[in-house]
């Protein structure tokens, strides 16, 4: 397959302008977007998306997890389509390009295609990965996960989120049950676009990150069990202090992943306390501690230790403790043929470009165990993310989407 013409670009003010319609919906409080998964803000994205998508001339499709498929047809109706995509769901305090960005281009990939009059021989199907984030409903990547395989449709519509409503209600309430069974769809190749949500790139002054892996990642919620009591009357020598074994364990995350360095990373960002208040000492406390590394022996380590200490740390102050995995995927290596196809696109557009491992997951992570998969980056101010700060440039978004084109159009044939 001869390389596509280099003068294919995107139209970028299209492509910005969509993204600011989109972060119209589901506002923050400081500017980024709180568009959760099965929120009425995520059905107004979905809408928002699905209108643009008809009028692009592609036919849409849902899985019975919510995911959108939204397809362009080829010339050669027997091949298998190509899938380009990311996810609409944001963090509560999320920016507005983590993910939207790749669903975006996406579409603006077809958009442009279809300005251009080309036609592909294999289909092209924009994607919307539903619950990437997984703040609501955990795990994170639950819809491509199921996609792949790797989870079940009933753990996953069993997931609560902290109000305790479950994922399979909540679908339903906002009407996007598909009637696809999930995974049922077969891939010729999947290709993401992403901002890096890290510094590296914009540091080392590159528009394109080539990603050839993406770090693995456990996530392990921990329940302690203390004593509820007074905070007042009740002598430091008689608590059963869970809040305390909390942040001696959070201590020792921090060590586990600071001795493997470097590329090991580990912290917590969600706890509860009950009945948390004020002047009560927790009867339980509950958190999740997130530990990645592109290493598999780190990555293991770092779990095996800290399910080892946990324990004995709590055991110290009387606590109980039990720990539960509830998210996990190995370091993932992209497909080398569509990673050079990405390098190789960049180089011929005269974008300069390094090869990176992405520090955050993404549904290419699980793309890649069902069809050959790889990623394209872009910058991010101060290395931002999950964080209604989080901002890109036009021309950063443009020139990935270009990259995103000409890698789709190697991928798909013209
Ligand atoms: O957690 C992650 O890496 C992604 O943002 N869901
Ligand atoms: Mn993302
Ligand atoms: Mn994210
Ligand atoms: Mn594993």
């Amino acid at each position: 397959m001869t390389a596509p013409t280099d003068n294919l670009r995107i139209n970028g003010e299209r492509l910005w302008d969509s993204l600011m319609e989109m972060a119209k919906i589901g506002p923050g409080l400081r500017g980024g977007n709180n568009r959760q998964t099965l929120t009425d803000a995520d059905a107004e994205g979905r809408k928002l998306f699905e209108g643009w998508c008809e009028a692009a001339g592609l036919t849409m499709g849902v899985d019975k997890m919510g995911t959108m498929f939204m397809t362009r047809p080829g010339t050669d109706p027997a091949a298998l389509p190509v899938y380009v995509g990311s996810h609409l769901d944001t963090q509560p305090t999320g920016g507005k390009f983590d993910g939207v960005l790749g669903v975006l281009s996406a579409l603006e990939v077809v958009r442009s295609l279809n300005d251009l009059g080309i036609k592909t021989k294999h289909p092209i199907v924009v994607t919307n990965w539903a619950n990437e984030e997984g703040a609501r409903f955990a795990p994170a990547m639950l819809a491509s996960g199921v996609f792949a395989g790797q989870l079940t449709l009933d753990y996953a519509y069993g997931r609560k989120d902290p109000e305790g409503k479950t994922y399979g209600e909540e679908l339903k309430r906002i009407g996007w049950v598909g009637d696809e069974e999930v995974g049922a769809r077969k891939m010729h190749a999947y290709l993401e676009y992403h901002i890096e949500q890290g510094p590296i790139l914009e540091a080392s002054e590159k528009q394109i990150g080539v990603v050839t892996h993406c770090q693995g990642l456990w996530w392990l919620e921990v329940t302690l069990t203390g004593k509820e009591a007074h905070t007042g009357s009740t002598p430091m020598a008689m608590r059963v202090n869970a809040g305390l074994a909390m942040s001696r364990i959070i201590e020792m995350v921090q060590a586990v992943a600071m001795e493997n360095q470097p590329g090991a990373v580990g912290g917590v960002g969600q706890v509860f306390f009950t009945p948390n208040s004020r002047n009560v000492l927790p009867g339980k406390v509950v958190f999740t501690i997130d530990i990645r590394s592109p290493d598999q022996a780190k990555l293991d380590g770092m779990r095996a230790r800290i399910e080892e200490e946990a324990p004995l740390i709590a055991a110290e102050l009387g606590v109980g403790c039990s720990i539960e995995p509830v998210g996990h995927f190995d370091p993932v290596t992209f497909d080398p043929t569509l990673v050079a196809r990405v390098r190789n696109a960049a180089e011929r557009l005269g974008y300069s470009h390094m090869d990176i491992i992405s520090g955050a997951g993404h549904d290419a992570c699980w793309a890649a165990k069902v069809a050959p998969a790889t990623m394209v980056m872009c910058p991010c101010v101060d290395g931002l993310s999950h964080n209604e700060d989080e901002n890109i440039t036009p021309q950063w978004a443009s020139a990935g989407a270009d990259v995103l084109l000409h890698a789709v159009l190697e991928t798909a044939e013209i």
